[in-house]
């Protein structure tokens, strides 16, 4: 017999996550951050918790396009920074349960995941522009400093901290085992225009005892860092970092968080979409430097994917589908990759991902000797390799410059 996985070892595992947005937001259409970016009141913000019924909500759809994608684990937002919660929460009534639909919107999606075999994670805002004792800060301000100001100053943040501690533990205690806890964002050492302070850290948001309570009632859980503590993984967000990231000399597990247009919630008219192969080569990019990627889809306010996002995933699915065992269990490789490409590596097996197409040759340094076949992935048609022909090589040391240790690889005229 031998030993389950630890949770970190099936994170990594997975590599490739989607990130789900979703909350009143989705009715005025025009990012998650519209309420403070627009500075609309909570009575502006009202008819959208009025209206909100997603009677086309099927997770089940959400899980099958996400395992189909090639992702295995998904991560919801249970409260994103509006405030509003897609449970029905004891401590609240800004909840799904007060509105039109009126039913609990994260049971389903923990089933459905859990049906097609994916990691479930809950993202949690630690932020919350609706709880009236949430101190209106230099992150969020209203209309004008000043009034910001004094509704801080009358604010008891404590008070607030106690409500996420307990939504926190509703959550972890009403849906089974829950393989990540996405706490969204602390802010300390933000101050206002005068210097004094207006960020928020671990002691406003009591972090050491949350964190304890959730590792507590879920022992197997991966926590964040987003709580200004360290956490156990690292979330850089909408960017590739330039290597294997690390802490305090050590390598750290990380997951990019990225975005398919630029907005985490549904965005109507954006029309700025990453193509399929973008979002694949920062897939890559992330499993060659051992990190893995959480690729959001905000859906629409009826709960759907919309048929852009559908279309991307199944862009990066028709990848996977011949490519998946260049990323998924495999990681970085101990040779350094030439320019504008990357590896990835699994046992014996090394994956050379070319993000541009040479002519015909590609040379790979370090790698004379090493190789004992060569093939494309997708076809598995054979590559030849000629550092063995005397002429090439000698062209390779005299004409091109390049190192006696470099492979060459002769590629087919076309890209695949
Ligand atoms: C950020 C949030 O402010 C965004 O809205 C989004 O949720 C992103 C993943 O994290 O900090």
């Amino acid at each position: 017999m031998t030993d389950a996985p630890s949770s970190e070892a099936r994170f990594r595992d997975w590599r490739f996550g989607l990130f789900v947005h979703w909350g009143l937001y989705s009715l005025p259409a025009r990012h998650e951050w519209v309420k403070n970016r627009e500075r609309l009141t909570d009575e502006d913000y009202q008819p959208y918790f009025e209206h909100f019924e997603p009677d086309l909500y099927d997770p089940v759809q959400w899980a099958r396009a996400a395992r189909q994608a090639g992702m295995r684990y998904a991560v919801l937002t249970t409260k994103h920074h509006e405030g509003f919660c897609l449970w029905d929460s004891a401590v609240s009534d800004y909840t799904v349960a007060q509105t039109p639909w009126g039913q609990d919107l994260v049971g389903p999606f923990v089933e459905a995941c859990r049906a097609e075999g994916l990691g479930v994670g809950f993202y949690h805002s630690l932020i919350d522009w609706h709880h009236p004792e949430f101190p209106i800060d230099a992150v969020h301000p209203q209309r004008d400093d000043l009034e910001a100001r004094a509704k801080a100053a009358g604010r008891d943040v404590q008070v607030y901290a106690d409500y996420l501690h307990a939504q926190t533990r509703e959550l972890l205690t009403r849906y089974g085992p829950i393989d990540i806890m996405w706490f969204d964002f602390s802010y300390p050492g933000r101050t206002f225009e005068d210097g004094s302070p207006a960020g928020k850290g671990r002691d406003d948001w009591r972090s050491e005892e949350l964190m304890a309570m959730v590792r507590e009632l879920q022992p197997g859980i991966l926590i964040n860092d987003r709580l200004d503590l360290p956490g156990d993984f690292v979330t850089p967000e909408q960017y590739q970092p330039s290597g294997p990231m690390t802490r305090d000399g050590e390598r750290v597990l990380w997951e990019a968080c990225q975005t398919l247009n630029g907005s985490w919630g549904y965005d109507r008219d954006n029309l700025d979409w990453k193509s399929p192969d973008l979002l694949v080569r920062m897939l890559v990019d992330s499993v060659s430097k051992d990190g893995n990627l959480l690729l959001n889809v905000g859906p629409t306010g009826r709960g759907e994917f919309d048929p852009r996002a559908l279309d991307t995933l199944a862009g990066i699915g028709e990848w996977f589908r011949l490519h998946e065992r260049s990323v998924r269990g495999a990681g970085p490789s101990e040779f350094t990759a030439p320019a504008d490409c990357r590896y990835t590596q699994r046992g014996d097996r090394l994956y050379l991902h070319l993000f541009s197409w040479p002519m015909q040759h590609v040379h790979l340094p370090g790698l004379a000797g090493k190789v004992k076949y060569a093939q494309l992935l997708n076809d598995a048609s054979e590559i030849q390799q000629i550092v063995n022909d005397p002429h090439q090589a000698a062209q390779n040391t005299t004409m091109g410059g390049l190192a006696a240790d470099t492979l060459t690889l002769k590629l087919p005229i076309q890209r695949p």
